[in-house]
C-alpha cells in the first residue's frame, strides 16, 4: 500500500516530532511517500529543495500514485489543505487527524467535508487506533 502523509512545512513545525511518529507507525502498514514531512531538519523556511514548482509536481505525482492519503491537520497548513482537496477530486481516501488544543478549532472545511473521515485524538495511541481503523480494509 502507497501512504501519502501529510503534515505543515511552511504553516509551522511544532509538530514535526509527531509527524515523524505517525510515518513510522504508518511504515507498518507500507510505504509512505512522503518521508521528509517527518524530516526534523526540514524548517518552515525549506530544508529539502528551494525549488516550488518541483516540489509541487513531484508532490502531485506521488499523491496521485497513493492509495490513501493521511493528513494531520492540528496545525494549520495551506499546502496540507490543497493536498486534501487535491486528494478528494482525485477520488483517494483521505483520514485527517486533529488533535483538539483550547483557543482552537478545526476548519469547516474540512470537519465539514463528507469526503473526509475525521479523527480526533488526544494520544499517539488513539491516533494509531484511528489509523488501524481506517487503513483495515486496505492490507
Ligand atoms: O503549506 P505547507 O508548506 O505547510 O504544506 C505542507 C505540505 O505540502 C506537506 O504535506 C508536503 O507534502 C507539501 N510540501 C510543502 N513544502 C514542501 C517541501 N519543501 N518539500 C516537500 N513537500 C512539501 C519545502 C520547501 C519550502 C519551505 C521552500
Amino acid at each position: 500500500m502507497k501512504i501519502y502523509f501529510a503534515g505543515s512545512i511552511c504553516g509551522g513545525r511544532n509538530d514535526a516530532k509527531l509527524y515523524e511518529k505517525f510515518i513510522d507507525y504508518l511504515k507498518t502498514y507500507g510505504e509512505v511517500l512522503t518521508e521528509h514531512v517527518g524530516d526534523q531538519s526540514l524548517t518552515e523556511e525549506g530544508g529539502d529543495s528551494d525549488d516550488s514548482s518541483y516540489i509541487h509536481d513531484r508532490d502531485m505525482k506521488w499523491l496521485s500514485s497513493a492509495d490513501v492519503i493521511i493528513a494531520e491537520v492540528s496545525t494549520p497548513s495551506l499546502g496540507v489543505g490543497y493536498e486534501i482537496a487535491k486528494a478528494i477530486q482525485c477520488n483517494k481516501r483521505v483520514l485527517c487527524l486533529y488533535r483538539p488544543q483550547k483557543g482552537k478549532k478545526l476548519s469547516a472545511m474540512i470537519a465539514g467535508c463528507p469526503d473526509i473521515s475525521n479523527a480526533e485524538y488526544t494520544t499517539l495511541e488513539e491516533a494509531k487506533k484511528a489509523i488501524d481503523t481506517f487503513l483495515k480494509n486496505e492490507r
